[in-house]
């Protein structure tokens, strides 16, 4: 038989199975794996990985090996479209764990939408990111209740710091989130003296730095990105400001205190999970992952653990050899979306996750950690009731 027919026939195969022919189900994990926030990526790809590695060593999904397509987004939105159109085109994909970005995961939605693939996000938190999608799934907060939560925060328990600078990252993530905080702190009446934006591709904050200085705040809200947040605490500090400083989930990288150095001391922000709240189970999983890398995980490697395992307990559940992929991919969406109350939920490392009716988890807290010493340590003041 000719070689094309014999390619042909295994194309043809691998559509009907959805997997490849040695007794495998793929899954593709999107993020940014190379870019400016590629230490988001890594974590991510190491706590899918480890799941990953968990659930094979267990006997794989019904027998069959679960393996994970790794696919760089870059965290950029043109490269967020051609991973999610070659994710979705290729018939041996069940389902995604991504993207992390915002700015991707919304670029993702419409063309995973059209091509009926779930994306389940471990990181995206702007508000629409599941909004008219029935496809579009996270398990973690959104930023309209991460931004109240920090604009209460400074209202309640930061009560000498009063005026308030808001430097925001002018994409999907950063422009939603501050424009959600001073929704917020306007209903509060806190006092915005200041608000500056910037680019991602930015290195110099120095001009914006000086407005902000001018008007002398006591705390600047920085609504980005841990490496361009580790660069504006830096020249911050250099320019004399002497602020504090609040950051939301996408400073939670080791990396931020990499690049801040001494300045990142005394930094606060919010985050989806740590693992001092995680109990005995995310203990566990931290020491494997230490064991396996050589590095602690952070929340992002944690919560992309819990997303593959949710993956592969919706695989478990649905999967049918002789079901079509659009009927196995089908089956997935159907499953999360009917994981809809607490009974229901899937019990992770990262706490119980379960949807509303858009496949947005509501149910999840907000922690606030601290810069000390060089470290992240959880902080005395946290608002979980
Ligand atoms: N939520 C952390 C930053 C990633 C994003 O939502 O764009």
């Amino acid at each position: 038989m000719k070689n094309w027919l014999i390619g042909l026939l295994l194309l043809a195969l691998a559509s009907v199975w959805g997997c490849d022919a040695g007794n495998q189900v793929r899954v593709a994990v999107a993020g940014p794996f190379t870019g400016s926030n590629a230490a988001f990526g890594e974590m991510i790809k190491r706590g899918a990985s480890l799941k990953a590695k968990e659930i094979n060593d267990a006997g794989g999904i019904n027998g069959m090996e679960l393996f994970l397509d790794f696919e760089n987004d870059t965290g950029k939105e043109k490269e967020a479209i051609a991973v999610a159109t070659r994710i979705s085109t290729n018939p041996r994909i069940l389902a995604v764990v991504g993207h992390f970005n915002s700015a991707c995961s919304l670029r993702g939605k419409t063309i995973y939408g059209r091509k009926g693939i779930v994306a389940l996000s471990p990181g995206s938190t702007n508000v629409t990111v599941c909004e008219g999608s029935d496809w579009m799934f996270r398990n973690l907060y959104r930023d309209d209740f991460q931004a109240a939560f920090i604009a209460k925060y400074i209202k309640n328990k930061l009560t000498d710091l009063t005026s308030v600078a808001v430097f925001y990252d002018n994409d999907a993530y950063g422009k939603g989130l501050a424009d959600a905080f001073l929704a917020e702190a306007e209903v509060l009446g806190l006092s915005i003296v200041a608000k500056e934006s910037y680019d991602r591709d930015n290195t110099d904050f120095k001009a914006q730095l000086t407005s902000i200085k001018a008007k002398n705040p006591d705390i600047i809200f920085i609504s980005g990105l841990y490496s361009q947040a580790g660069l504006i605490v830096k020249q911050a500090r250099e320019s004399g400001l002497t602020a504090r400083f609040f950051g939301a989930d996408g400073v939670d990288s080791p990396d931020f205190l990499e690049i801040a150095g001494e300045a990142a001391e005394g930094t606060l922000l919010t985050t989806p999970f740590t693992f001092g709240a995680g109990g005995d189970q995310a203990l566990k999983v931290a020491e494997a992952f230490k064991t396996e890398y050589g590095v602690d995980p952070d929340t992002w490697a944690a919560l992309s653990y819990d997303a593959v395992g949710m993956i592969a307990e919706a695989i478990e559940k649905t999967y049918k050899t002789e079901n079509s992929i659009e009927d196995k991919r089908k089956a997935i969406r159907d499953y999360l979306a009917d994981i809809d109350t607490p009974e229901e939920g899937y019990t992770g490392i990262t706490g119980l996750t379960y949807f509303d009716i858009n496949g947005d988890t509501v149910n999840k807290p907000a922690y606030v950690k601290i810069v000390k010493d060089g470290k992240f340590n959880t902080a005395e003041q946290q608002m979980l009731e």
